[in-house]
């Protein structure tokens, strides 16, 4: 962080804080804000944690995660929250529209506001940034802050491991180019501490409801699509699909990698149809860069390798269509990215 001794001036007192996660928050975004939170609680400010929405359930083993609040569950209370801030934070995204219904309350705040995270582009909001794309995850931007901060010594067990969580997920299980040895590191000191990796891993990944695992087995059989002169795999998974199999929010999370799996295969979208929009998610390997094709076509963006979007106007069946007309341009691209 640039100015790193004004933010530490600024963190020197009690404060009212309020940490924010993006909408739909994954185990980075929830498990930096409450690991965070953890040590801010430690230092004696009054910390909440503000989510737009719920979150899966397989997060919520997580310290802290009885008292986060739900901003469209608990309306009121959020707001108040927020109003009464002296220090908003950003956790995991730089861009007030991925806050949803949280947007207008803290471009209206006055509160100082901080932004840790590793996502492209971001708006500048922020009187504090702890920003880096090159950051496997903000979990690990919160591990260096604090140690910039000299409070490395305050984490615990319960905090590490939800910083554990957010840099084995946003790694894809230290599977993705983006596990660094700082990221290594970072787990072997939080590892450390206490973090028991193992049981972290269960929690997060071993978790899944039998109506899950019949739902993956029906989308990999009947919803899987391979174009191998493009290098091309993808799921789509109607509104009946889903209901179908009584799924569960969170229940398509990962799906999208089982179509990244396939050999020779540099790019894989998922479509989901959700009330009012259909939902994207692209992930490549290699030089093709999601984040691009997902901005330019789709309405999203998010990470060279793994990206999201959202189609409003169109059905399920116009976008999935959309995206294969789209195909033919980004032949030699995709051809040549491994
Ligand atoms: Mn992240």
């Amino acid at each position: 962080m640039q100015n790193i001794d004004a933010f530490k001036q600024l963190l020197s007192s009690p404060k009212k804080i309020v940490l924010t996660v993006h909408l739909n928050p994954d185990a980075d975004a929830l498990g930096s804000a409450l690991g965070f939170a953890g040590v801010l609680s430690k230092k004696n400010h009054q910390v909440s944690v503000v989510s737009p929405n719920a979150y899966p359930d397989f997060l919520k083993w997580m310290k802290g995660n009885e008292e986060v609040k739900i901003f469209d569950k608990e309306k009121e209370v959020c707001e108040k929250l927020l109003q009464e801030a002296e220090i908003i934070f950003s956790i995991d995204y730089s861009s007030l529209k991925r806050v949803g219904d949280i947007q207008p309350l803290i471009e209206k705040s006055e509160a100082t506001k901080v932004i840790i995270d590793h996502h492209i582009e971001p708006e500048e909001y922020a009187d504090f940034m702890k920003w880096s794309t090159k950051a496997g995850a903000t979990a690990e931007l919160v591990f260096d802050l604090l140690g910039e901060m000299g409070w490395d010594n305050m984490l615990d067990q319960d905090m590490g491991e939800c910083l554990y969580a957010g840099i084995m997920t946003d790694t894809g299980g230290f599977k993705h180019p983006n596990t660094t040895q700082h990221i290594h590191e970072i787990v072997a000191k939080l590892i450390g501490i206490g973090v028991d990796a193992s049981r972290v891993s269960k929690w997060v990944y071993d978790s899944n409801s039998v109506n899950r695992i019949k739902l993956l087995g029906f989308a990999l059989s009947k919803r899987l699509n391979v174009l191998s002169e493009y290098k091309v795999a993808y799921i789509y998974l109607s509104k009946k699909d889903l209901a179908n199999h009584n799924a569960q929010k969170g229940d398509t999370e990962g799906l999208v990698n089982y179509a990244l799996s396939i050999k020779g295969i540099v790019m894989a979208a998922l479509f989901t149809e959700k009330e009012d929009m259909v939902k994207m998610s692209f992930r490549s390997i290699g030089s093709f860069s999601v984040n691009d094709f997902a901005r330019k076509n789709f309405d999203g963006g998010g990470h060279m390798n793994a990206a999201g979007g959202i189609c409003k106007e169109m059905s399920l069946k116009e976008v999935v269509k959309k995206f294969e007309q789209l195909l033919p341009q980004y032949k030699t691209e995709l051809n040549k990215a491994l």
